[in-house]
Order: C-alpha cells, then structure tokens, then sequence
C-alpha cells in the first residue's frame, strides 16, 4: 500500500518534473550540523530529507540527528540504511532497499529480514526501492560488496533496473557513490528511464546544475546531493540552484 510520504514524492514529481533530496550522514564528524544543513537545504527547496549512510555504526547518533532535524523542518525525512542499524522509529519513511548488484545476500535481502520486524514494530513507511551500484561505487561499493556496473554497460543497469521493477519494487535508485568522480552518465540513465515506469532516482558525484539538469534531462525523476551539501557553507543557495535547475 502506497503510503503518506510515497504519495508526497508522487506527487511532487508529477508536479515538478524532478524533485531534489538532501542526503544527511550522521555519522561524519566534519563539524557541519545535519539540522543546520536540513534546515537551509528546505529554504533551498529541497523536496525531502535522506539519512544513513554506509559506515553508522550508531543508532544512537542516528536517533538524535533525527530528532533534531525534525525540530527544524517540515519536509518528511527518509530513512537510507545500510542495515537494520539504519532504522529509526523518529524517521517519517525509510527506503526498504535492496542492494540488488551485491555479492552477498546480505545486503540483498538479509539484512531486510533482520530489520522488517522492527520496521513493522515502529509502524515506519516502508519504500520498496531497488538499489543498484554503478561506476566507482565508493565506500557503498565496497561496504555493500557490489558488482559495480561499468558505464560502459548500461544494459546491465537496464536489466536490476527491470528486475527491481518486476519484483514490485517502486523506484529504482543508480547510484556512483558518494563523491564518486563522474557522477552515473545521462546514457545510462537514458537507457534504464526508456525501460522503466517506476522512477528513477540518481546521485553520487553531482555537484552542480549542470549535472543535475543532465541527469533530469536523460530521464531522472529524483536527484540525491550529499557531499556537495556538507562542504559548501551556502547549502540553501547551492540547493537553490539545483532545484531550480531540475524543475520544469
Ligand atoms: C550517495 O548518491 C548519494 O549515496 C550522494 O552522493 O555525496 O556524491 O552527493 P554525493
């Protein structure tokens, strides 16, 4: 069932064309605060909020962050776990992903079993998303124990992209990794946008409105921006430029 936060992402792509989510670590001590940068990152006209990210180790961390973003904005904040210590029960949603190019069954499909239940005791919106690592792949490539696909092969993202579709999953995320040095190509996603409905969710390397508009102009329906955000000390202009760069 399609539920509240789900319905707001539909919509405000239907809207827009291409929304922009902010993706937030708590786990990196790089001095910015997630709240600060949430905040401004919602003046900019960010659609939503993503936290995780591959290394938390904390639940503690990650309970706290939330809640102290949630003071600050009123744009849902989602879930991005690298596994059950990625659950919240302060967040609005969480990507119920699959790391569907991974080595191990770990990150395909165990470390969901280990966490449904808590996301079930929580009553979180839970997101199907299929989750498929390209290029660099970067510290989630390695952490997740993927098969990062070559940009020389968009077919092979064309085809997890399918799969996640067929298997009921209603997004598909292509991701290069955080701070990968070429964000995903517009090929790539031009290729798996023509065989797809669901939408298509890429980020990872994107640090300006060029790119951004490159990847909604091959098909992108969703754009994630994280270290960009964290190193710039105007994430609400910097946000701004993006957003108004993707929206139609
Ligand atoms: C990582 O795609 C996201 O999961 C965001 O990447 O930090 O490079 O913006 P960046």
């Amino acid at each position: 069932m399609i539920g509240k936060v789900e319905q707001y992402l539909k919509d405000r792509i239907s809207e827009q064309g291409c929304i922009h989510f902010t993706l937030l670590d708590p786990d990196k001590s790089s001095g910015y605060d997630c709240a600060d940068i949430a905040r401004e990152a919602e003046k900019g006209g960010t659609t939503a909020i993503m936290i995780g990210g591959s290394t938390l180790a904390s639940s503690q961390d990650l309970d706290d962050a939330i809640q102290r973003i949630k003071k600050e904005v009123k744009v849902p904040v989602i879930l991005f776990p690298n596994g059950p210590m990625g659950v919240s029960r302060h967040a609005d949603a969480i990507w119920f992903m699959s790391l569907l190019n991974s080595q191990t069954s770990y990150y395909i499909i165990d470390a969901q079993m280990l966490a449904a239940p808590l996301v079930k005791r929580y009553g979180l919106e839970a997101i199907p998303m299929g989750y498929v690592i390209c290029g660099e792949g970067c510290v989630a490539g390695y952490v997740g124990h993927a098969r990062p696909i070559s940009y020389r092969h968009p077919k092979l993202a064309v085809g997890y992209s399918l799969a996640a579709e067929t298997l009921g999953m209603r997004f598909v995320y292509l991701e290069a990794g955080s701070g990968a040095r070429e964000p995903i190509p517009p090929a790539m996603i031009a290729a798996v946008k023509k065989h797809v409905s669901i939408p298509v969710i890429t980020g990872g390397g994107i640090r300006d409105p060029e790119a951004a508009l490159a990847a909604k102009n091959a098909g992108a329906d969703a754009i994630v921006t994280g270290n960009m955000v964290e190193e710039e000390s105007l994430v609400g202009e910097k946000i701004s430029e993006i957003v108004s760069a993707i929206r139609d």
